[in-house]
């Protein structure tokens, strides 16, 4: 197995703990040591569950004994494709308590996404439910098992009442020796890139760094022990997990509450039932639920904070939070890479809503460069990169994407174009890269384009996002078709489906031309044809 690792230059690492960022703790210790501090409070509630925090310790314990029982040694990577159930936590936690690594995936994710996670991770087991929004996991892993030669465990969780779902898989802890708690500098899990460039790359958090950005996500958020944090996205992304998250409102010894659904009837009522005080959405599902608010009135007293990320929140839009759901915004700018943006809790309501938020650290390094690597001028667009003590440095295994991804001396390219206020403040302005933020999901052009090349009736495909008012960005796919017999968009699209993708990768919509335009296709590059195709496509929108 290759090992898995993220290393800081030793100068760097020995500033980031003298200065208190990096302080030891690992993700084991953290729920003893909350379990043991409060241990009749409560940790999650939903799906059936009120767990107190010794309750959601034990259970972590026993999934630990039971993964040690079949066979799996402290170092294994476990990939976890749950949905917002309460097993979730006690799953994680419990890999974490064997000492083992998790890998998350999207419950969207499908064969093609699965097989690449599982191979790159080397991971030594699956675990998901039977299933999920009625697709059939279960069957899909067990045949990844048949396929995949270390793949030697599928775990299946059977959520139902109560909470015991990982009840076949546990064992009793007395009877397992459980390993010590973790290196706080080694790795903790691996977490998925959104993707640009073809699939997804694997990114290792390590205890020290993530749990700084959760302390100080909690803390920026406002979290105490009275907090009631409500898990409305999917829960293994980085935004739920951990910008608080539900990391964040466990470190905090708050409470997780789980939402079954994003819809907003389903929210509102959750958030009446728990009395939460937080919750987070993309924009897209803000939107929903605004419009949903102001046409149901709902009564929504104790929720303090609604965070919304992960793609651009219009101001129009964003102005409207605080008079229509009674409570304060959000922004908050992330990657799953590391660096993370908030607006302040009591930030002016113009900063709020017009900006995506300054960094968590003081030792957040931001730089915004123009084309060619220059800082730009104090408030111009450009491109951002960063470092600092909770920002990877290299993703797992991909010596290729790390000379593109990062420089010489160490800081990313997110490939978002952003300008800084002198407050400090970020803007988002726009991407350089050709990835899809449809509702807050990546997706890769390169990727859905070498889906449909494999089409044996295209000759060529360019995919590019394109404005779309209830998703933010939408794809769309121009297919060159060989020698004049022309797919039907319908057949290209089951085609695309039949790839066993996540859904959310197919294009939303599909257009045949006859060429590329004057852009003749080998001469310029992809990138720019993307750019000219966009613009032909906005351009005919408007006309
Ligand atoms: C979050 O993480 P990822 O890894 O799925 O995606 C990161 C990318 C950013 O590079 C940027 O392009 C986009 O998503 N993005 C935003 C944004 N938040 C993320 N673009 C505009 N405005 C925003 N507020 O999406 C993520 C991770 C942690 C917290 C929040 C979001």
């Amino acid at each position: 197995m290759k090992p898995v690792e993220q290393v800081w230059p030793p100068d760097v690492a020995a500033e980031y703990r003298a200065k208190g960022y990096w302080r030891g703790e690992t993700f084991p210790a953290l729920l003893r040591d909350r379990a043991a501090r409060h241990p009749e409070r409560l940790a999650v509630s939903g799906g059936g569950a009120t767990w107190s925090y010794a309750d959601l310790a034990r259970r972590a314990e026993r999934f630990a004994a039971g993964l040690l029982a079949r066979g799996l040694v402290p170092g294994d990577r476990v990939l976890v494709q749950m949905s917002n159930v309460p097993e979730y936590l006690s799953a994680v936690f419990g890999i974490f308590r064997a000492g083992m690594l998790p890998v998350f995936a999207l419950p969207a994710h499908r064969r093609i996404e699965l097989d690449h996670l599982l191979r790159k991770s080397e991971a030594v087991a699956i675990l998901t439910e039977r299933r999920i929004a009625g697709y059939d996991h279960a069957a899909l892993a067990s045949a990844l098992a048949g396929e995949i030669a270390g793949l030697r465990h599928v775990l299946i969780c059977e959520p139902g009442q109560g909470g015991e779902g990982l009840a076949g898989l546990e064992a009793a802890p007395e009877e397992r020796e459980l390993p010590g708690d973790p290196d706080p500098q080694a790795v903790a899990f691996l977490q998925i890139s959104g993707g640009s460039t073809g699939l997804s790359k694997l990114i290792p958090r390590t205890h020290d760094d993530y749990i700084y950005s959760v302390r100080e996500s909690a803390r920026i958020s406002g979290l105490d022990g009275g907090s009631v944090y409500l898990a409305v996205l999917p829960i293994s992304h980085n935004f739920t997990m951990s910008s608080p998250g539900v990391l964040g409102a466990l470190y905090a010894g708050g409470r997780v509450a789980l939402c079954p659904d994003p819809r907003p009837e389903t929210g509102f009522r959750r958030i009446a039932e728990e009395g939460v005080t937080i919750t987070a959405l993309v924009p897209p599902l803000a939107l929903k639920w605004l419009d949903a608010a102001e046409r149901l009135r709902p009564d929504l007293p104790t929720l303090e904070v609604l965070q919304v990320g992960g793609a651009k929140f219009l101001p129009e839009t964003a102005r409207r939070v605080r008079p229509v759901l009674g409570c304060t915004l959000q922004q908050v700018f992330g990657m799953a890479e590391g660096l993370v943006n908030y607006t302040r809790l009591d930030d002016e309501e113009e900063i709020i809503v017009t900006t995506q938020g300054r960094p968590i650290s003081p030792d957040d390094e931001v730089l915004i460069l123009d084309d060619d690597g220059t800082p730009v001028a104090p408030g111009e667009p450009g491109h951002l990169l960063t470092r600092g003590p909770y920002t990877i440095r290299a993703y797992h295994d991909e010596p290729g994407a790390n000379a593109r991804s990062f420089t010489e001396d160490g800081f990313y390219r997110t490939g978002d174009i952003v300008r800084r206020l002198p407050s400090g403040h970020l803007e988002v302005r726009g991407r350089a890269t050709d990835h899809i933020n449809r509702a807050g999901e990546k997706i890769s052009a390169e990727e859905v384009e070498d889906h449909l090349l494999a089409h044996p009736q295209v000759l060529d495909a360019v995919v590019v996002s394109v404005p779309d008012p209830h998703l933010g960005e939408k794809s769309c796919a121009f297919i060159l078709p060989r020698d004049g017999t022309a797919p039907a968009p319908a057949e290209l699209r089951r085609f695309i489906r039949g790839r066993d993708i996540a859904a959310f990768k197919v294009p939303d919509e599909i257009r045949l031309v006859t060429s590329f335009g004057t852009t003749a296709v080998g001469k310029i590059s992809r990138r720019a044809l993307r750019a000219a195709l966009r613009k032909d496509h906005m351009e005919e929108g408007a006309a």
